[in-house]
């Protein structure tokens, strides 16, 4: 029997009598394994033994971060990585090969952007950007060559959904594996591989870390294919996570369910306050009840999620006025942490995508965007109530 998701955030892939009893999965913080004889390590490497080897190819306590995120995105393998990067680039890699065509939603994480740059520079895998509105324009985007669809959503930094389901109907008649970053929703919000997706990556980073101190990543499919990229793209390319990381990811994953509740309650009353402001321009909330992509976010989101963006009526300068009167909301990019965190994703997250293309993805010179904390949400509106008075 399946355990529901907030016990599966405490328990799953975790059986302590395997373990001396200890509650708390241990920390193997090892970067080899001894053999009792030459011929055990023979048989290891061969396959014919279970068993860890050497922390780049295995190790028990990322073994179980591992299990626990299959778990929890509802898919047969997890695999983790170094970064969110380092997550995203080994699946790409081990999906492409030269020639291939990505076909990717309209807008992405800046590094994501620039990795795809690199593989067409370097590896000639073309790709293009997709609105992923309607099944007909999306049907004639794909060509013979498309490898797989690569999706966003909600889309970092503007918001914008794309309707999961529908993406992957039309893509499995196709045969095109279809990869959904799920960063901004983590687990709990949102579930791609239950709407027909192939392969979830998370920057581990954010949410499931949730405290602001690792750089990690996670990716859940197959296990046929994840088995494939343990021993490709993560193995010998090597953004493996450390086992210490691992061990404070499955600390900061028991309290996930509480967290992200915390955070969308929080979002939904910021982003309400700001909404209502007269020096505000344009909020970008999928739980705003007017906004037109609600019934996708109603389709596929538990809930709205704690991040928004929002325009200031005013420039570039007025945005960046605005963030330096912020005392208790911090400048920093990153998201998903305890503390209330604001970036300017023209110059900071998005700074590497060229100015047409970043116009072209929605991100203009007044963006902002808010990954909203855990602290008391009145302490953050009257943060941001007092720096709009001051421009
Ligand atoms: N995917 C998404 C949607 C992200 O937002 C990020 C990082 C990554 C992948 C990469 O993960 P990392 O390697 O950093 O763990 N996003 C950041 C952001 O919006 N601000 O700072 C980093």
């Amino acid at each position: 029997m399946r355990n529901k998701f907030e016990t599966e955030v405490i328990h799953g892939g975790y059986e302590s009598s395997n373990f001396n009893g200890s509650l708390v999965p241990p920390l193997f913080q090892t970067s080899t394994f001894t053999f009792q004889t030459a011929e055990q390590g023979e048989r290891r490497f061969a396959g014919e033994e279970d068993g860890f080897i050497y922390s780049r190819l295995g190790n028990p306590t990322v073994r179980v971060l591992e299990e626990r995120i299959a778990t929890l995105e509802k898919g047969e393998a997890g695999l983790a990585f170094g970064s969110g990067m380092a997550a995203v680039s080994a699946i790409l890699l081990a999906l492409t090969k030269s020639g291939d065509h990505i076909l990717c939603s309209q807008g992405v994480y800046g590094c994501t952007f620039g990795l795809l740059q690199l593989m067409k520079d370097k590896y000639n895998i073309d790709h293009n950007f997709s609105n992923m509105d309607c099944s007909e324009a999306l049907e004639k985007e794909l060509k013979p060559e498309t490898a797989l669809i690569y999706i966003e959503t909600p889309i970092n930094p503007t918001m914008q959904l794309v309707d999961l389901q529908m993406v992957a109907e039309i893509a499995k008649k196709r045969g095109i594996p279809v990869i959904v970053d799920n960063t901004f929703c983590s687990p709990y919000l949102q579930n791609p591989i239950e709407l027909g997706c192939d392969v979830v990556i998370h920057s581990a980073t954010k949410y499931i870390c949730g405290h602001g101190d690792v750089i990690a990543g996670l990716a859940v499919g197959k296990k046929e294919f994840m088995d494939r990229v343990a021993m490709t793209t993560l193995k010998d390319i090597g953004g493996i996570i450390s086992p210490f990381d691992a061990w404070l990811l499955l600390r900061g994953l028991k309290t996930l369910p509480v967290r992200m509740d915390r955070h969308c309650e929080n979002a939904k009353k910021v982003a309400s306050f700001l909404k209502g402001h007269e020096k505000v321009e344009t909020v970008f909330y999928p739980g705003d009840e007017t906004d037109k992509q609600k019934h996708i976010a109603d389709k596929q989101m538990k809930k709205p999620g704690g991040i928004f963006s929002f325009t200031l009526k005013g420039s570039k300068e007025t945005a960046q006025k605005f963030m330096n009167q912020l005392n208790l909301i911090k400048i920093a990019v990153s998201l998903g942490d305890a503390e209330t965190l604001i970036q300017h994703p023209a110059t900071m997250t998005h700074a590497v995508v060229p100015k047409e293309a970043r116009l072209k993805m929605g991100i203009d010179d007044s963006l902002l965007r808010l990954s909203v904390g855990l602290e008391a949400w009145e302490d953050i509106v009257d943060d941001l109530k007092q720096a709009l008075d001051k421009i």
